[in-house]
C-alpha cells in the first residue's frame, strides 16, 4: 500500500487526518508510534525529525508528509474521494483553513498545555500558564458558540478539514475544561461531530488508550 500513517491512537494532532482517511476510505497503513520504545522512537524520528506525530509517507510518489493540516491537504490534493476535505471554491478554502489554524492554536495548543501541565513533576508546573490556557479556551468557547448557532459543521452545511480539526480539539478540551451549560449550540455540534461515523471510529480505536490519559478523573 502507497500510504502509510505514522501516529498515536490516543494522540490529539493524529486524529485529524485519520477522520481524513475514514471520511473518504482511502486506504492506508497504520503505523503505530510509542515514543517510550527506542526503537520506535527511533525509527519515528527518521522520517519526522522533529518528532511530532502525525507524519504521513507515500511512497508511490516517495515523499513524506509532516502537519496534520498538511497531511489532510496532502490527501485532498492526491487522494481525493467523495468527501471535499477542502474546498474547491477558493474563498470557502481559505475560511476552512483559517478554522483549522483557530482550532489548532486557540483550543489544541491550550488544552495541550493543560495536560502537560499534569504530567510535570510537582515542582515544575505551571498553574499561572495553565490559569492563562484555560481563560483562553473559554473565549475559543464563547468564540464557537457564536459561530454553531448558525451552522451544522464549522464551516457551514459541509463536513470539511476544519471539522477534522474541531473534532479533536473540542473532545480533549471538553475533558480539562468542561463545557458546563453556558454552551449549548457548540455541545449540539461536539455532539454531531460524536455521531460521524469516521470521529466515532477515531474513539473506538483509541478506547484501549484512554487509561493513559491523565484528566480521565477529572
Ligand atoms: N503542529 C503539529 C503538532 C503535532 C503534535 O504536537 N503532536 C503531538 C501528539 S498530539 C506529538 O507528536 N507529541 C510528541 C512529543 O511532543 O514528544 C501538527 O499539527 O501535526
Amino acid at each position: 500500500m502507497s500510504l502509510t500513517l505514522h501516529f498515536h491512537p490516543l494522540a490529539s494532532f493524529c486524529w485529524k487526518p485519520l477522520i481524513a482517511f475514514y471520511e473518504n476510505d482511502t486506504p492506508f497503513t497504520p503505523v503505530i508510534v510509542d515514543l517510550g520504545d527506542e526503537q520506535s522512537r527511533a525509527a519515528f524520528l527518521k522520517i519526522s525529525p522533529p518528532g511530532k506525530m502525525p507524519a504521513l509517507r507515500d511512497d508511490t510518489r516517495d515523499c513524506t508528509v509532516l502537519e496534520s493540516t498538511i497531511v489532510i491537504e496532502y490527501l485532498a490534493a492526491h487522494y481525493p474521494g467523495p468527501v471535499e476535505l477542502i474546498p474547491g471554491d477558493v474563498d470557502l478554502a481559505i475560511k476552512v483553513r483559517q478554522a483549522d489554524r483557530f482550532y489548532d492554536f486557540y483550543v489544541q495548543e491550550p488544552m495541550q498545555k493543560i495536560v502537560a501541565d499534569r504530567l510535570r513533576p510537582g515542582d515544575k508546573t505551571d498553574p499561572f500558564g495553565v490559569e492563562q490556557a484555560r481563560a483562553q479556551l473559554r473565549n475559543s468557547y464563547a468564540i464557537i458558540e457564536q459561530d454553531m448557532r448558525s451552522r451544522t459543521w464549522a464551516m457551514g452545511e459541509a463536513f470539511t478539514m476544519a471539522d477534522c480539526a474541531a473534532s479533536p480539539a473540542l473532545f480533549y478540551a471538553n475533558k480539562v475544561e468542561p463545557f458546563g451549560e453556558n454552551y449549548p449550540a457548540m455541545k449540539r455540534y461536539h455532539d454531531r461531530l460524536l455521531a460521524r461515523p469516521s470521529f466515532a471510529r477515531v474513539i473506538e480505536e483509541a478506547q484501549p488508550y484512554f487509561h493513559l490519559f491523565p484528566y480521565n478523573n477529572g
